[in-house]
């Protein structure tokens, strides 16, 4: 039989493998033979925790966050916000320090509709792909982390967010709400992935921010 590219796929299918975890060389994107209907449930009835990690390094970066997590109200119940954390840039490290926090979110919508809400919510926000460098200064940028214990590998997501147990920007605001949540992948917790982070300054500068 023939078998449909994960691209053409991806349209059709809601990608979320509950318990499957493979080796990071070993990740696939799941297929479907040609001749095998698509599941027809895209919407779930019981709501799942997602983590969100939102970050702005141009403007005013706090009134960004704020406008962001009050749009996610849209996408779900904005259920917990971390504190404000100001934090030096990782990798594309020469442009202005950031503003990041993390957010919990209970939605019953899959990783997909969930990824075009916040792509929808970062260009209503200003957000530009086609001009601004991928991992350059933004007005707003927001990351699913986490999605249940889901792990979800696809041609356009993947979660948890492949680098996030690497980013003190985003395990601190994490860590701060759920010490003791584990990563699906590593089985660690998110105050042992923070521990063993070196370097990577950040500070808190509000603490639980208003939505
Ligand atoms: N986002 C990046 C790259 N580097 N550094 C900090 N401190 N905060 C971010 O949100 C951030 C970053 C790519 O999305
Ligand atoms: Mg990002
Ligand atoms: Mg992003």
């Amino acid at each position: 039989s023939v078998i449909v590219s994960p691209s053409r796929l991806f349209r059709y299918v809601t990608a979320v493998i509950p318990g499957r975890v493979l080796p990071e060389n070993r990740r696939q994107t799941p297929f479907l033979l040609a001749n095998q209907r698509p599941p027809q449930h895209t919407v779930s009835t019981v709501p799942a925790k997602t983590y969100l990690s939102l970050g702005s390094n141009l403007g005013d970066r706090a009134a960004h966050l704020r406008e962001a997590i009050r749009k996610l109200s849209d996408v779900g119940a904005v259920t917990n916000c971390s504190s404000l954390y100001q934090t030096e840039p990782v990798e594309f490290t020469n442009q202005p320090e950031f503003l990041n926090c993390a957010v919990e979110l209970e939605t019953r919508l899959n990783p997909q509709q969930i990824l075009e809400a916040i792509l929808k919510i970062e260009r209503d926000m200003g957000r530009d792909r086609n001009t601004q460098l991928p991992k350059g200064p933004r007005t707003i940028d927001i990351d699913i982390l986490l999605y249940g214990s889901f792990i979800v590998t696809t041609d356009e997501l993947e979660i948890p967010h492949p680098r996030y147990r690497e980013r003190r920007f985003t395990l601190a605001p994490l860590a701060e709400l759920q010490p003791d949540l584990r990563d699906p992948v590593t089985g660690k917790s998110m105050s042992e992935l923070l521990a063993a982070l070196r370097g990577q300054a950040v500070r808190v500068i509000r603490s639980k921010i208003a939505t």
